[in-house]
């Protein structure tokens, strides 16, 4: 047996990967170890979903204009109060959220910064299909102290760590610090993260595209032709689309292929988030080998320039994704 599967709790293995850095504090380790704790409280609400009468539609909307619902409102909760009194994290930004989320003055302030979409793909909560929670962690630039807007306007590239969750038939937490990616699943019976999927990389090519198809006919005709060219070959690739994005991207980074949410005539800046969404999977999927780009530059070099921008995303294996801006570039 391997023996970092063996027996190796997420507590362990952070500890573990904290002595490969000497400077290390730990301050780290225990947002990582919230996180997985806020992780722990959703997928319990998520699996319990249907027979507490959460499902369904909460009274807000959030500042996408979208319904809220009731599972999003938690979710985001939860992710907020398991970081907000570490006084390790200087703000933190949220899908869910118009502003940035200060710091109580109760608490001291660090040097932390913590993005996330608290449950991504809720609009399939109802349908019993897999959502998720994604993060990414940045350091603040300049002076300590609290954060404002321009503190969350980084580059993807300055990730420190990031990472997502999929509440699917079990739950996963997979995450990176810019030193490999693993997998780690829910253990129910002891409430425990396990190390599950050492050292994870996604194939250089796949066999599979996920795209909303139905917007086909507001793609433009590099990407209709990129997509046709993928039915046309002799081995057609499988088109496989959740709906979800943790869930759509967690199936390609385990079997390989092509995640594509591009720009179309209906949201001519794509529909993904940058700082919530895209920016912590493509951190991800290149420490797996893989690739995300907008079409036109490497997902991480784009420097943001609103905390709820949107982006073109596709993401994947690397050939995949080097194929796709041929055809777009051309
Ligand atoms: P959200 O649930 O956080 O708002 O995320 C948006 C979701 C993604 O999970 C998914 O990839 C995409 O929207 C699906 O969009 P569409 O229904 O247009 O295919
Ligand atoms: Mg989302």
């Amino acid at each position: 047996m391997n023996i970092r599967t063996g027996f190796s709790t997420l507590s362990r293995f952070i500890l573990a990967e904290q002595r490969h850095y000497p400077e290390a504090t730990g301050d780290f380790t225990l947002i990582l170890e919230q996180i997985a704790f806020a992780a722990k409280l959703i997928s319990w609400e998520v699996n319990k979903a249907g027979i507490a009468n959460i499902l369904g539609a909460a009274n807000s909307s959030n500042i996408h204009g979208e319904t809220q619902q009731k599972l999003d409102v938690f979710a985001n909760t939860k992710m907020i109060q398991a970081l907000d009194h570490l006084g390790l994290l200087c703000g933190m930004a949220s899908e869910e959220d118009e502003g940035i989320i200060p710091i109580p003055d109760k608490y001291p302030k660090g040097k932390y910064l913590v993005v996330f979409d608290p449950l991504d793909g809720s609009s399939n909560i109802d349908v019993n299909v897999n959502i998720g929670t994604i993060f990414g962690v940045y350091k603040k630039l300049g002076v300590a102290g609290e954060a404002c807007t321009t503190d969350f306007l980084q580059q993807g590239r300055r990730l420190i760590a990031a990472g997502y969750v999929v509440y699917g038939s079990s739950t996963m937490l997979v995450y990176t610090t810019g030193r490999g990616v693993n997998g780690f699943t829910l253990d129910p019976s002891v409430g425990e993260f396990v190390l599950s999927h050492p050292d994870m990389m996604i194939p250089e090519r796949g066999k599979i595209y996920s795209a909303n198809e139905g917007n086909f006919e507001r793609w433009t005709p590099a990407i209709q032709k990129y997509i046709l060219d993928l039915r046309k070959r002799d081995n057609p690739y499988s088109a496989r689309y959740i709906g979800s994005l943790v869930a759509d991207f967690h199936r390609n980074l385990l079997k390989g292929g092509i995640f594509l949410y591009p720009a179309d005539t209906k949201n001519p800046k794509g529909k993904l988030r940058l700082l919530y969404e895209a920016f912590p999977l493509a951190f991800l999927v290149e420490q797996a080998g893989g690739r995300a780009t907008d079409g036109t530059q490497d997902i991480l070099d784009i420097v943001p320039d609103s905390i709820h921008q949107r982006v073109p995303f596709i993401v994947g294996s690397k050939l995949d994704v080097d194929d796709y801006e041929r055809y777009v570039k051309e």
